[in-house]
């Protein structure tokens, strides 16, 4: 293998050259192909939302069209499909929280037998916040009310969102006064697609107005709703130990993996994996047992609460498959390539689709159902094991790479971590940001992409980060790319950190790198923020504390709307890649300085790793300037 041919870690190096060898095409082939990308794409400035298109905007010739033919100008055309790509995100986790709402209220009623309340405390504090009864009831009933009032919320038409009102006041009086408070989950979204359709909504500035309402019904609505729910049903996360990268999967084991974004279908599996029939069964077919690895966010989701090892995140769900071991391949939905059936075939491995939401030619489709969710797992392994006698020796190749990660970091762990089990309080942490040996929070999230790095744009500011005494939180991908690099180990991590920020971690115990799960669990950072506020000392609203959000190499509408709920909180907030908008002049004003005005957070593009670094760090001196803060300690 010719050294460094490929970049990535190591694992996805030598998987790409298997492939490569295999003569499977993989998303770096295909991204290669479309190169050079759509010129008017990548600008945001083409459209075909009707039939007097589609219209383009050339900014390229001088006598080319600069109106599409309804007479909609850049600015309108970039807008509008800002605003859907923020409608497509945020419906991905607004539909996650209905998913979760649905087994929360089935478990609650005794109809999902292998699914349980198993955080009371959290049920009953959530309860409360949406005004539901608890003295004296039982966990069932309160369950049963609380589900209701979610679902409700999701179709509600007038009032605000609950969870919002966790935000500080200053923020929420923001919201009210800019007319960008969501009303309803549902209601924003379906707004959003009625204002971008043709001759609706011809307004740059309202149509980016109402993304971001859409955006907040997303962080402070469906993702809360979804990272709430699930800390109930499945457990609230602690640190714990475990495993990352395809050298996770075993030689002489069973291996079944696990795709997509909802832990209703994954954490069955985890749970059924321990069944002792079927790891007998298992051993009858000459395994030694039986693994399952995740990928993408779902891997998170087990990874946080139940430590099942994470194979890979997005740019590596193709590689995992040509390493010729996995007897299946479960999946649900969001970020799952269609590609997979067709590399499967080069297999033994079984693709089998569970969403009615989600389906893939060329897989098998098991659709998943909360009410016989275990029967339905244990039924999958067990045509998994009855697979792995098929396997073919000769394409098996696994890749020694694997790193330790800890991970399972929550706003309510950050507490007792700080503040020990007797006194809750963020105030260690506020302190070290006021006396200047942490600089500030930077939330590094999101994606990877073949037209990055794979992985590398995080490494190398992450580094540059714990450098310059920022704490880093994570989720998604990019918190596995890190792990991939050894980053989610407090040694590693506190070789990079600088003076102040390794002294603060030492005296509270904690890495100075914080995963916090998968992608719906931003809202963690949302309410952690909110903590760091409600602890004193670093202003009274979100926008001015010294927090940057960064998706290095973010490519899901997701991202963007994850973004955008941070930006509309009043967050600055980077992209390696610009989304669609450099063709609207009045746009990219907007989205990089204008929405600082409104809401005290803005977005930044920056490919750059320590360019973006260096973004970060002057954005929070900025703010550790405008709150008086002392100078940096050690800097
Ligand atoms: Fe063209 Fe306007 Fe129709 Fe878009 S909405 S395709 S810009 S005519
Ligand atoms: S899975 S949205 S590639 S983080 Fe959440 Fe990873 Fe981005 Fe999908």
């Amino acid at each position: 293998m010719a050294e460094n041919k490929f970049y990535g870690d190591s694992a996805t190096q030598e998987m790409r050259q298997v492939a490569e060898d295999l003569g499977i095409q993989t998303v770096w082939d295909r991204e290669l192909l479309q190169q050079p990308h759509c010129g008017f794409g990548l600008l945001g400035i083409c459209c075909k939302n009707c039939n007097l298109g589609p219209c383009r905007i050339d900014p390229f010739n001088p006598n080319g069209p600069k109106l599409g033919v309804c007479g909609a100008d850049a600015d309108v055309i970039a807008a509008r499909n800002l605003l859907r790509h923020i409608t497509a995100g945020s419906a991905c986790h607004n539909d996650h929280g209905r998913e979760l709402t649905k087994a929360f209220k089935l478990a609650a009623q005794g109809k999902a037998p292998g699914y349980q309340i198993t955080d009371e405390s959290k049920l009953k504090v959530l309860a409360q916040e949406y005004g539901v009864k608890v003295e004296g009831r039982s966990p069932q009933d309160i369950a049963v009310d609380l589900a209701d009032r979610i679902f409700a919320e999701y179709g509600q038409q007038e009032g605000e969102l609950v969870l919002i009102q966790r935000a500080p006041k200053k923020t929420k009086e923001m919201w009210r006064k800019l007319g960008i408070m969501p009303r309803g989950i549902d209601r924003e979204v379906v707004e959003a697609l009625a204002r971008t359709n043709m001759g609706v909504d011809n307004d740059y500035r309202s149509l980016m107005r109402h993304g971001m309402r859409v955006a907040l019904s997303d962080g402070w609505g469906g993702s809360m709703i979804a990272t709430e729910l699930t800390d109930i049903l499945f457990r609230s996360p602690r640190p714990l130990d475990s495993r990352v990268n395809l050298g996770v999967l075993k030689y002489d084991q069973v291996n079944i993996l696990v795709h997509g974004h909802v832990p209703v279908l994954s954490d069955m599996i985890a749970q059924a994996a321990s069944d002792p029939e079927l790891i007998k069964l298992a051993k009858e077919k000459g395994a030694s047992g039986i693994t399952v690895a995740g990928i993408c966010c779902t891997a998170l989701e087990v990874l946080i609460r139940r430590g099942v090892p994470v194979a890979g995140n997005f740019l590596q769900q193709e590689l995992a498959l040509v390493t010729g071991v996995v007897e299946m391949l479960i999946v649900d939905l969001q970020c799952v390539m269609p590609s997979l059936p067709n590399i499967a075939s080069n297999f033994h491995t079984k693709v089998v689709s569970t969403s009615p939401r989600a389906h893939f030619p060329g897989s098998e489709y098991v659709e998943f159902k909360e009410e016989q969710g275990y029967e339905i797992a244990k039924k999958l392994i067990q045509t998994a094991i009855e697979n792995y006698p098929n396997r073919n020796q000769e394409k098996v190749h696994i890749p020694r790479a694997t790193e330790n990660l800890i991970s399972g970091f929550t706003t309510e762990y950050i507490f007792e971590m700080l503040g020990g089990k007797t006194l809750s309080t963020y105030k260690p942490l506020n302190d070290g940001v006021a006396m200047g040996r942490i600089r500030g929070v930077a939330g590094v999230v999101g994606c990877d992409n073949p037209k990055m790095q794979s992985g590398e744009t995080h490494i190398k500011l992450i580094k540059e980060l714990l450098k310059n005494d920022v704490l880093v939180v994570q989720t998604g991908c990019a918190a596995t790319a890190c792990g991939k690099e050894g980053l989610l180990t407090p040694e590693t991590a506190f070789k990079y950190a600088g003076k102040g920020l390794q002294e603060i971690c030492e005296a509270v115990g904690c890495p100075p790198i914080l995963h916090m799960g998968p992608c719906v669990d931003n809202s963690r950072i949302l309410t952690a923020c909110c903590e760091i506020v409600g602890a004193g000392g670093l202003g009274v609203g979100l926008d001015e504390l010294p927090v940057v959000g960064i998706a290095p190499e973010w490519m899901s509408e997701k991202a963007i709307a994850i973004g955008w709920y941070f930006v509309a909180s009043g967050a600055l907030v980077i992209f390696g890649q610009p989304f669609p908008v450099y063709g609207a002049k009045n746009m990219t004003n907007f989205v990089t300085k204008e929405v600082e005005e409104l809401t005290g957070g803005k977005w930044a593009f920056e490919i750059d790793p320590l360019k973006m670094a260096k973004i970060t760090i002057e954005h929070m001196n900025s703010k550790r300037k405008a709150l008086n803060l002392k100078p940096m300690m050690y800097q």
